[in-house]
């Protein structure tokens, strides 16, 4: 018998942190669609990551992407982050948009470049003393184009060494998350295009780094529920970057194509003891809505999280094992799938009334007119984030 109130607990601590540059306009190279009541600074982003926990009360912090949400007095953007009722979560360097990183950042052939990309993220370090954020959440945009262009194993060495001069600066709880990706923007190698490759690194730096994986950064097929399961057992797992993809990194709404991935994924987590707090696994979004309003969007998204957690949740594991462990192949399966073909609405509808807040937190924006009021307030600002 699956106890509800437990499964109540674990939804109720489960906390999904929503990125800064969700909330700004973004589109592909092709155009960015400009909305309407887009925050123009952080501080505006920061008000629409408290919307989505205040409709959700499970998004309590918001990741921010440094230069896109530069400000003067990070102390004074975490004190409004806290009168807003949220925090401030893992800052994301951002190495990748100025012309000096053409060949790269701390995997650049030129020292000077690498310095550089360095001292930015040692920046970012000195940001998450200020803000009291725990991560660091590194991504490369590093690799070649062609063969031959430069060499792969002198590129790993700079990697190792400007990883490990951050992994120094680190204090406290203080963790760096290591992401991967496959492609993109370089097409011939990547500098860190896989988990295998981000797991070397982070078990080479010890305890503080932990791999990242962004749902969107595999190979069409990846059994990624493979990958969650691996390292979590190392106690490798830092976080994950959700969202869904058919091609590449689209970064769409996370189990909006594919839940039954979602869940496999949270069932993995669920088995590996990694909702607990002290497994330190970091649930983040990274996406981008392009076409689709974003405050509503985002809300979908959490939602989204919570409803795959709640069926990994419901999963017989009693059963699972006995199955497991007879080799009843059919049973087994099944414990995932019966779980997976629950409607976890009415139960999730009930922890909301428990929360205090609305039973259907999209229904409850809509009707707030929140939309309307940021519309107006926020008219002939300039359009934040990603692609914008
Ligand atoms: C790169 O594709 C990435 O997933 C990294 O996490 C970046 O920080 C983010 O997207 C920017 O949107
Ligand atoms: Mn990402
Ligand atoms: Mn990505």
């Amino acid at each position: 018998m699956i106890d509800q109130s437990a499964v109540k607990a674990a939804l109720r601590a489960q906390h999904i942190e929503t990125p800064s540059w969700a909330y700004g306009n973004s589109g592909t190279r092709f155009k960015v669609f400009a909305q309407e009541g887009v925050p123009r600074d952080a501080y505006e982003k920061v008000d629409d990551a408290a919307t989505v926990h205040r409709f959700t009360g499970v998004a309590p912090t918001v990741a921010l992407h440094i230069p896109w949400d530069r400000v003067d007095d990070y102390g004074d953007l975490a004190k409004h982050a806290k009168e807003r009722g949220v925090g401030l979560g893992a800052i994301n360097p951002n190495v990748f948009q100025e012309d000096d990183y053409r060949l790269g950042s701390v995997c650049n052939p030129d020292e000077a470049v690498r310095r550089k990309a360095l001292d930015h993220l040692l920046e970012c370090v000195e940001i998450m003393n200020v803000t009291g954020s725990r991560d660091l959440s590194l991504w490369f945009a590093d690799g070649t184009n062609y063969p031959g262009q430069d060499s792969i194993r002198a590129r790993q060495e700079r990697l190792s060494d400007a990883l490990s001069t951050v992994n120094d600066r680190l204090t406290g709880d203080q963790r760096m998350l290591l992401e991967y990706k496959l492609f993109e923007p370089a097409f011939y190698t990547m500098d860190v295009p896989d988990w295998g490759t981000s797991y070397a690194h982070c078990v080479d730096l010890g305890e503080r780094a932990k791999v990242l994986v962004d749902t969107g950064h595999h190979a069409p097929g990846t059994n990624i529920e493979f990958i969650v399961s691996f390292l979590l057992h190392r106690d490798k797992l830092g976080g994950f970057h959700f969202n869904s993809r058919f091609y590449a990194d689209d970064d769409l709404m996370v189990g909006a194509a594919d839940p039954y991935q979602l869940f496999r994924i949270m069932v993995e987590i669920v088995l590996g003891g990694g909702l607990d707090a002290s497994a330190g696994v970091a649930f983040m979004l990274d996406q981008c809505h392009n076409i689709e309003p974003k405050i509503p969007a985002l809300i979908r998204s959490v939602l989204n999280v919570q409803e795959a957690t709640a069926k990994a949740l419901l999963v017989d594991q009693d059963a699972l094992r006995a199955a497991q462990q007879t080799g009843d192949v059919l049973t087994a399966n099944a414990a995932l799938t019966d779980a997976f073909a629950t409607d976890v609405r009415p139960l999730l509808a009930e922890l909301r009334e428990d929360m205090g807040i609305d039973p259907d937190p999209i229904a409850a924006y809509r009707r707030s007119g929140h939309f309307e009021t940021i519309r107006d307030a926020r008219k002939g600002g300039a359009a934040a984030g990603w692609g914008a």
